[in-house]
């Protein structure tokens, strides 16, 4: 029944593979190697390439900086469809950077650890695979070290973020309230996103300049995490961040106990784990709201809105039932109204809810791939069925688009932003195919 959309999925995952061995996101509007999407797009591969899946995470990981870090776009090619480009990043400002690529100086979510195996898991347990996730895992784990030595600078487990990129939900309205504590200067720049697609669908012109300053302060102490940490207005404890870094450590965990040999490593990870599971149910879960919601680190405060990263926690495990009850019951009576597609980016009750920009309302594949993955694991069937069959009629009806309206009414335009758009291929791919 889904055979169409099967072989359509693989045709734009094939479509945006580039010639030195990496996937574009999308055409034009990303024409690099990001971070977080090439891990999506290496699970998608895994199902009829293996070979295309292994390359992608080879050449993401080969621009590793030597302290661990993972960019969150490599530049292996020049374009000028794209800002801010590698002039303007110049990684080169930090002594850990890759001399091999010029890359971003900010990273984004660590999901490696639970893509790698995925792809083991995909590929029946293959014997070579398992060699390449041998000859691959130590740059993963030196990933996970590298957040742990850097970025956890309260000792609780729990890493942050110190940009909105990095999270990956880029203008979600959970930021708002800290680019009004910002008194950005006025920088000069031209977007490019916006002659890609349309400006309604896209951050306004405000928000780009508040993330040109965050960065500009970044270049300025050479990408060195003490002093952005010292000195960053935007420093952010974030749940969905958090639960993949937690998701990868069990994946990290699993395949290292596989290899056999590695028990610091393990011991190492179990311990990191444990805490920031701990932390996370203490610090980031809100009783009042029903939901896990992020901590601004640099004011002290918990932002109490709720978005699609709030559902996050259930997939790696860290909520306990009594939690998990209570947070589906704020997903359905926020997000799930029979109305609605499942899951809006943000919470559609709230008033800065906006069904067509982006990350303030739209639905986006990955995050419902997470959380259907959550609600697998918690033994609510029904509930991630409802999340997987919305997926794949949305993009059915619609094609493999970058974002899709939540609303089920007749709408003139539902589905925004990039067309033949990777990670939606290959997540869609997955929905299809998962055994
Ligand atoms: C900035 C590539 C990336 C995704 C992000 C998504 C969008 C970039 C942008 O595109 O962000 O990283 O220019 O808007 O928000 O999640 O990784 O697909």
């Amino acid at each position: 029944m889904n055979n169409d959309l099967k072989e359509k999925a693989k045709e734009v995952l094939n479509g945006n593979y580039q010639e030195g061995g990496f996937t574009i996101p999308s055409k034009n509007l990303y024409p690099f190697q990001w971070k977080w999407d090439s891990g999506f797009i290496a699970l998608g591969y895994a199902h009829y390439d293996i070979e295309k899946a292994k390359k992608e995470i080879e050449t993401i990981l080969d621009a590793q900086w030597i302290n661990g870090f993972i960019p969150h776009i490599v530049f292996h090619n020049d374009s000028d469809t794209y800002f801010p480009g590698p002039n303007f990043f110049k990684s080169e400002l930090s002594p850990y950077a890759s001399k091999k690529y010029r890359s971003s100086g900010i990273t984004q979510p660590p999901v490696f650890g639970f893509v790698l195996e995925k792809i083991y898991d995909i590929s029946k347990r293959e014997k070579s695979v398992l060699e390449f996730i041998e000859r691959q895992i130590e740059k993963v784990y030196l990933n996970h070290l590298y957040f742990y030595r850097n970025r956890d600078i309260m000792d609780e487990g729990l890493v942050y973020i110190y940009h909105n990129w990095e999270s990956g939900t880029d203008n979600s309205p959970i930021w708002d309230g800290i680019w009004e504590t910002i008194n950005s200067p006025k920088y000069e720049f031209k977007r490019k996103d916006t002659d890609h697609v349309d400006a309604s669908e896209r951050p306004t012109k405000i928000e780009y300049n508040n993330y040109i300053h965050i960065l500009e302060i970044a270049k300025r102490y050479n990408y060195d995490d003490k002093l952005i940490a010292e000195n960053s207005p935007f420093l952010v404890q974030d749940p969905l961040f958090n639960s993949i870094l937690f998701r990868s450590n069990e994946g990290l965990i699993k395949l290292f106990k596989l290899i056999g040999g590695h028990d610091e490593k393990i011991n190492y990870l179990e311990e990191k784990q444990a805490k920031g599971i701990q932390s996370l149910n203490k610090k980031l879960f809100n009783q009042n709201l029903g939901a896990y919601t992020h901590y601004d680190l640099r004011n002290n405060k918990s932002i109490p809105l709720i978005s699609s990263s709030s559902f996050t926690p259930m997939f790696c495990g860290a909520p306990d039932n009594e939690i998990v009850d209570v947070i589906t019951k704020t997903l359905i009576h926020k997000f799930g109204k029979p109305e609605n597609y499942l899951c809006s980016s943000f919470d559609p009750t709230n008033n800065n809810f906006n069904p067509s920009k982006y990350w303030r309302g739209p639905i986006w594949i990955n995050l419902n791939w997470m959380m259907y993955q959550g609600f697998k694991r918690y033994g609510y069937d029904q509930l991630a069925k409802r999340i997987k069959n919305d997926s794949i009629e949305l993009v059915k009806k619609n094609g493999f688009y970058e974002y899709f309206d939540p609303r089920k009414t007749e709408l003139e335009k539902r589905a925004y932003g990039g067309d033949n758009f990777s990670w939606t291929a290959a997540l869609i791919l997955d929905f299809i195919l998962e055994k």
